[in-house]
């Protein structure tokens, strides 16, 4: 395809992986650590430099149509995440962090098989593709947590405030090992999954992009706000204060007394605007302009008492869950199951991002032997992912297959990447002709 498109044959090819988030959910963008695995499932780009400063993309799927750019002139269009945006994020990400003002031009070809807009980090394994594409261009070196921190930073400019899970573990994954993700400073470390037991991605089919909706930006907005709440209750200076994680940690208190705090300095009822303003000292004008993100603008109602709960609950979830890997004692899959079905409930009680197919499907697998099971990613529509003893695999599969994807009342299309097992997978690497 590239040969007939491009009339050439590309130089190299790079590859980067999407990834399931085992426990952990919506807590990176708050400070929090998170514990995802990279699947199978990649974004693959073949490319080839060109004399020319003209960046021409290609696609093998029919729904993402080609497109051309001057490579010296990048335009991000945050009102319409069309899927090219995703590629100049990680272009320009490298571009603007050797401070280059023009690039060699490139023809590529993409190629992808994550399943988009589901929870498993499509949009991010493409920007982390084309940042590790333009790197190799240029003939330049940069680690794998440099490369991570760029990406993470240059797909907000799709307009999402997203935390950095999804590039990290895109880059910094292993195969064989789940990963413990912790921020500032960034790292990685390996995290040993329970044998006898599998985890199970099931999609259900109700896609959400993040970029197309301001779910995902009043989540990180409401979490701001808890945090500068709280930081402002407890005689922090707040102005600076962005992240719940900060809070905890200017305080030296554990989590657990975090959700203490959290119950006397917030109140479960709505806060409006104006009552976050009041409480802050600030106008609404500076609400706006100094708060905000562009896309939360004109909400009315902020969630703050429920959403700190679930980030400080979920924070713990992580760290027991790892605990619990790690001293593996008999009951170890029952105890990461009760983990899995806790975050899920936190997720969509507390942090309402998940949907009714999710409830649904989370519902069907654990009927079907999934010791725990969870929504995995940004939610309101995805996947879930679910954890279920080896020896009931075979079943599972089958059982969920009827009971979700062949119910009369559901017209879904069920594909092969619709429900399926997996396991840690490697990083992003650079195939090199020899
Ligand atoms: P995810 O949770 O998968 O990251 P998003 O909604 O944030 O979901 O991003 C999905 C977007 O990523 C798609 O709308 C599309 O623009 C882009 N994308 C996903 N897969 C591909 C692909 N194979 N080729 C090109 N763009 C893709
Ligand atoms: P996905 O599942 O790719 O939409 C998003 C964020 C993550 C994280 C999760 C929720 C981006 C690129 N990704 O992931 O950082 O916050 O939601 O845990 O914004």
């Amino acid at each position: 395809m590239f040969n007939s498109k491009f009339g050439s044959i590309p130089k190299f090819y790079v590859r980067a992986p999407g990834r399931v988030n085992i426990i952990g959910e919506h807590i990176d963008y708050c400070g929090y650590s998170v514990l995802p695995m990279a699947v199978e499932q990649d974004m693959l780009i073949a490319v080839e430099p060109v004399k020319t400063q003209t960046l021409q993309l290609a696609n093998t799927n029919p729904l993402y149509p080609d497109f051309s750019t001057s490579s010296n002139n990048i335009q991000i269009d945050k009102t319409k995440p069309l899927w090219h945006n995703y590629f100049l994020c990680g272009f320009k990400g490298i571009q603007e962090h050797f401070g280059l003002s023009t690039l060699t031009g490139m023809n590529c070809l993409v190629d992808g098989n994550i399943p988009p807009s589901s929870g498993l980090s499509s949009s991010s394994a493409l920007v982390c593709c084309a940042g590790l594409v333009t790197l190799t261009v240029l003939g330049m070196n940069l680690s794998k947590v440099e490369l991570a921190e760029i990406c993470a930073k240059s797909e907000r400019y799709i307009g999402t405030e997203g935390g950095g899970m999804d590039q990290s573990i895109s880059f910094l994954a292993e195969e064989g090992t789940a990963k413990l993700i912790e921020f500032s400073p960034l790292r990685a470390t390996d995290v040993k999954l329970p044998s006898g037991a599998v985890f199970v991605i099931a999609n259900s089919c109700v896609e959400m992009n993040k970029a197309a909706t301001s779910h995902f930006n009043i989540r990180v907005m409401e979490c701001r706000l808890a945090a500068k709440l709280l930081a402002k209750y407890r005689g922090l200076q707040w102005g600076k204060v962005l992240r719940l994680e900060e809070v905890q940690t200017k305080l030296g208190v554990s989590l657990e007394e975090m959700l203490w705090i959290t119950e006397d300095a917030l109140h479960p009822e709505p806060y409006s605007p104006e009552e976050v303003c009041r409480c802050l000292g600030i106008s609404l004008q500076e609400f706006r302009t100094q708060i905000l993100s562009p896309n939360t603008q004109d909400v009315l109602i902020f969630k703050l008492y429920q959403r700190a709960k679930h980030v400080y609950s979920e924070a713990a979830r992580v760290l027991q869950f790892k605990k619990i890997c790690e001293e593996a004692p008999d009951d170890t899959v029952q105890l990461l199951g009760e983990l899995m079905n806790q975050s899920h409930a936190s997720c969509r009680d507390m942090y309402e991002c998940s949907c009714p197919e999710l409830d649904q499907l989370v519902d069907i697998c654990r009927k079907f032997g999934a010791q725990g099971s969870r929504l995995t990613g940004a939610g309101w529509g995805g996947c879930t992912v679910s954890l279920v003893p080896a020896d009931k695999l075979t079943s599972f599969l089958a059982n969920v297959h009827q009971a979700y994807y062949q119910r009369s009342d559901q017209n879904l299309t069920f594909e092969k990447q619709s429900l399926f097992a997996t396991k840690p997978g490697g990083g992003a690497l650079v195939f090199l002709e020899a």
